[in-house]
């Protein structure tokens, strides 16, 4: 059994390593939900199995997915990627699953943050979330990791470390008042350091325009190796993007990380602006019950500008996979990839059909360390 632990990682000598180190492997959970997954889910899941299948080149690929789904994922995916049964609300396991940390020996154990699916009743994507909530337990208990029980609400997706104590991060998320609003910025803080077992805290102002995760920052800016960060950049000024990604440059140009080191920032374009097609809203379910795409966050209505970002990728070992969005900026966004990354392998996967769902592709992962 998987002990639960009343201490803190950064108490035992833990802390969350970077995701450019060595990984065991990648979790990811199969789409199914109707009111978020257009048709039936049927595009995702073609897209999730074309990410998960991209990893499993790297690394191995565990997929989570519900009994009533179990056969028609263990169908589409390969024999190489291990597909266990458990219940989840939806499909992001960079935000539902543990968050893995590591001791000095090599030990890992996971993070298991309170998770309110957005929000909660104050602007949260849907109601229960229960699942949700018990799946990084579950995770742990598969891997017999021992687990911490975070007593504040976080999604793995709202931070970014270095590996060498700097956690990045962003106010419209961390401090936004559906999340944690007993907490100040300095209490924030001091839970950050002690889950993951950092001493730098960076906080960028907002993320992505029209992010309905109140601003990720796993979807503007990322780090790429200590000192290095990758920021979503937009040079229309009419564009409401463009004075959020000067913002963050400002704040990134500003900061020093736990090293005391100044940050080089590598812009990638922003694809877009992106909006759902009238026929993409069409195959989204409706439902009038709280929790639905009309009466809670989540906006599927044609138009809808959505969150586009190639900042939304996964580290795999010896590879990147990124999101492929919109033909007039994909080869540049993959090209400074591969100047950044030159010992990794880049690919490009079409994630329109993950987008349309909220999210990209580091969204729906989780790394697991060696
Ligand atoms: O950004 C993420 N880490 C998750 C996106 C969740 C969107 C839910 N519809």
């Amino acid at each position: 059994m998987a002990d639960h632990l009343t201490s803190t990682p950064a108490a035992d000598g833990f802390a969350m390593p970077a995701e450019w180190a060595p990984h065991a492997g990648c979790w990811m959970i199969w789409p199914e939900r109707p009111d978020n997954w257009r048709l039936g889910a049927k595009p995702a899941q073609a897209a999730f199995t074309a990410v998960a299948e991209a990893i499993a080149d790297f690394e191995p690929v565990t997929m989570i997915v519900s009994g009533r789904q179990f056969e028609n994922a263990r169908a589409r995916l390969t024999p190489r990627i291990r597909v266990v049964e458990a219940s989840t609300n939806d499909a992001w396991c960079r935000d539902t699953g543990p968050t893995f940390v590591q001791d000095e020996r090599g030990r890992v154990r996971a993070v298991d943050w309170t998770f309110n699916a957005w929000g909660g009743l104050e602007g949260g994507l849907y109601f229960p979330w229960d699942e949700d909530d018990r799946l990084a337990m579950k995770i742990a208990e598969i891997e017999r990791v021992d687990r911490y029980r975070a007593p504040f609400v976080l999604e793995g997706g709202s931070i970014h470390v270095d590996g060498e104590g700097t956690v990045l991060t962003t106010e419209e998320c961390l401090l936004n008042p559906n999340r944690n609003p007993g907490l100040t910025r300095i209490e924030i803080e001091e839970h950050l350091k002690a889950y993951l077992g950092v001493s730098a805290v960076i906080w960028l102002g907002r993320g992505i325009h029209n992010d309905e995760t109140n601003g990720h920052v796993d979807n503007i800016a990322c780090f790429a190796r200590p000192g290095v960060v990758l920021l979503s950049w937009c040079d229309d000024p009419a564009d409401p993007q463009h004075a959020i990604s000067i913002e963050a440059f400002e704040r990134l140009s500003a900061a020093r990380d736990a090293k005391g080191r100044a940050l080089e920032i590598v812009k990638l374009p922003t694809p877009g602006p992106l909006t759902v097609s009238a026929e993409e809203a069409d195959g989204v379910d409706a439902v009038l019950a709280h929790g639905s795409a009309i009466d809670a966050g989540m906006e599927r209505r044609a138009g809808h500008r959505m969150a586009g970002s190639y900042v939304n990728f996964y580290i795999a070992n010896g590879g990147i996979v990124a999101p492929r969005l919109d033909p007039r900026t994909d080869e540049d966004a993959l090209t400074i990839l591969r100047r950044v990354f030159p010992d990794r392998k880049v690919v490009g996967v079409a994630t329109r059909e993950i987008l349309l769902g909220g999210g990209n592709i580091h969204c729906i992962t989780q790394q697991q360390p060696l």
